[in-house]
């Protein structure tokens, strides 16, 4: 007979994600206080400027922007743990940590790479373990009860491999914790953090969880907190002692119930795979109806804006698709949609708008327009369109010029 499996649940919290994104580029940087916040400054763009001639990680530290003397409005988005030791951290104001740890290195946030490595490393964990529930931008939770290792050291063996993966190809660290179910192992992940694994057994509640603040649990927010240190409620231990019916009728039925489950470890939700999205779009209705000749000018600026910002989304989800589409609503409430699918996989706003203007002239547009919306559907992800392309001959765009040469005869509207 087949070893039982028993429920084992990861959760993968990476370590001062931006960060650490940050210190990729910028390696002479490791070890030291970093901290990430504020908008961009011009002080970063003067580091640039002044050393556009050598490579990023050739910078000296020396001439990096620092905290000292910083005013302004702005906040801490993480910092590193080397800054973390001066009290600075998430969420404080940078002219407070600014007296804390006056020669921390200040940088902007960039979202682009920051979203590319929060694909890679999900990516490098599907490849390991398919069961994985995308939790934001840094932390996924994985089932991990019958994944190869998964069981093993209760978990240890397949954290430590999906860990060593992880760091091998990003370059970035990451803390997991196993335990019973996501409750546990998402306060689990913070047990070793930086770079840490802890494991949880159902015997260990008593041990490791009841110390623990109640904020730990992640449901328990500053107001329930509030009201628990009201009650005379600090830890998780003083929670579980609490009678399920006193809990309810301090709490009510729902909130009670769950806080006395959470106590005691007890968590049934399944991971949830990450899904798939349709399509993605962006429509937006005017201030004013417009009309497709005399607003020409303004209807093509805004449809233009509109491909550009579904083709943004769509590489920052790291999609591409082949169906084009746009939706328009008139003065008297009706809508349309058009779409057309062409051969290959399309993701760049001056394509999606070319295909968008095609769609586009198949309208009869003599009524005053509400609203236009741009979508793209038949979505894959961008890598397995470039690893398709590599066996196909490029027909990119035939497809689209041909349907464009049968409708040039069509009355040039606002595209
Ligand atoms: P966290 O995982 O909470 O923090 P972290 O990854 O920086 O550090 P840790 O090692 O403790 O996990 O958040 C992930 C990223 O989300 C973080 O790098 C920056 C961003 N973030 C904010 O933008 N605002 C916030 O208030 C927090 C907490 C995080
Ligand atoms: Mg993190
Ligand atoms: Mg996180």
């Amino acid at each position: 007979m087949p070893p039982r499996l028993i429920r084992r649940i990861a959760h993968l919290d990476m370590d001062a994600f931006y960060a650490s994104v940050e210190l990729l580029r910028y390696p002479q940087l490791k070890g030291l206080p970093v901290v990430i916040g504020g908008g961009r400054r011009s002080a970063d763009d003067a580091l640039l400027l002044a050393h556009a001639d050598v490579p990023l990680n050739k910078i000296p530290v020396a001439d990096f922007p620092r905290l000292a003397g910083y005013t302004g409005r702005g906040v801490i988005t993480t910092a590193t743990y080397a800054a973390r030791q001066s009290g600075v951290g998430s969420a404080m104001g940078l002219m407070k940590a600014a007296k804390l740890c006056p020669e921390a290195i200040l940088l902007p946030v960039d979202f682009t790479e920051i979203r590319r490595f929060s694909r890679a490393f999900k990516d490098i964990i599907l490849d390991i373990a398919p069961l994985m529930e995308d939790r934001g931008v840094d932390e996924v939770y994985i089932d991990f009860t019958e994944v190869p290792g998964g069981q093993r050291d209760g978990g240890r063996v397949l954290a430590r491999l999906i860990q060593k993966t992880i760091f091998q190809q990003t370059g970035l660290t990451c803390s997991i914790g196993v335990a019973p179910n996501k409750l546990l192992a998402k306060m689990a992940s913070e047990f070793n953090k930086p770079n840490g694994i802890a494991i949880v057994f159902e015997e260990d509640l008593e041990s490791k969880i009841w110390p623990l603040a109640c904020r730990k649990i992640n449901g328990i927010g500053p107001k329930a907190d509030e009201k628990l240190q009201g009650l005379g409620i600090t830890t998780i231990g003083q929670l579980a002692q609490q009678e399920l019916d006193w809990l309810i009728d301090h709490f009510g039925q729902k909130t009670g119930a769950w806080l006395y489950a959470a106590s005691h470890g007890q968590d049934d939700r399944p991971v949830e795979l990450e899904s798939e999205p349709v399509s993605i779009s962006r429509e937006t209705t005017f201030e004013r109806d417009l009309h497709a000749v005399r607003d020409k000018a303004e209807l093509g600026a805004i449809f233009t804006k509109l491909c550009e910002q579904v083709a943004a989304d769509l590489a920052n989800k790291g999609y591409v698709g082949k169906t084009i589409g746009i939706k328009l609503r008139f003065d008297d409430f009706k809508s349309v949609t058009r779409d057309q699918t062409v051969e290959v996989y399309v993701g760049d706003a001056p394509t999606i708008r070319r295909i968008a203007g095609h769609c586009l002239k198949r309208v009869p547009l003599n009524r005053r327009l509400r609203l236009l919306g741009v979508r793209v559907a038949s979505l894959i992800r961008l890598q397995d369109a470039a690893e398709m392309a590599s066996h196909q001959p490029p027909a990119l765009m035939n497809q689209g010029q041909k349907a464009s040469k049968s409708i040039v005869s069509e009355p040039q509207l606002f595209d």
